[in-house]
């Protein structure tokens, strides 16, 4: 599968639920929620290799990483941990997360390609899953 590309969102259920969950007061939580509404996320993918950023007018990411080897990232809340990321299907990427200091809920995504070229990531946090459907620009 070829995750490269330029995406938007076109919905989101329980992103405020997983902040919420991982202990955000409610002011961050409204912020983080405005700013994630209509982010972008360009992907580029070389194989087992992939660079994901993703854009809000408040936070940016970046992350790199090659499929089966661990690398460090943040949590959505922001905290160091260790990921990583394995094919759980030939068009899917799971993603275990362990935080490097302190503990909380167990954390993690995934992404996936859909036959109709979405891109549905969810965040889980807990008993919390986070799913964002995204489509190409
Ligand atoms: C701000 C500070 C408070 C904390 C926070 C967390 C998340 C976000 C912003 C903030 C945002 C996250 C966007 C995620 C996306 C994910 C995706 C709680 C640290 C800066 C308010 C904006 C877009 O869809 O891949």
């Amino acid at each position: 599968a070829d995750f490269s590309g330029k995406w938007t969102m076109k919905s989101s259920e329980n992103f405020e639920e997983l902040l919420k969950v991982l202990g955000v007061n409610v002011f961050f939580r409204k912020m983080a929620v405005a700013a994630a509404s209509s982010p972008v996320v360009e992907i580029s993918q070389q194989g087992e290799e992939l660079s994901i950023k993703t854009s809000t007018s408040v936070r940016t990411t970046n992350i790199s990483f090659t499929v089966g080897q661990s690398f460090s990232e943040t949590t959505v809340d922001g905290r160091a941990c260790t990921s990583f990321p394995r094919w759980e299907t030939d068009s899917k990427i799971s993603c275990e997360q362990t935080l490097q200091k302190g503990d909380g809920p167990k954390t993690g995504w995934t992404r996936e390609l859909t036959n109709d070229g979405e891109l549905i990531l969810t965040m889980i946090a807990g008993d919390v899953v986070c799913t964002r459907v995204y489509q190409k620009e």
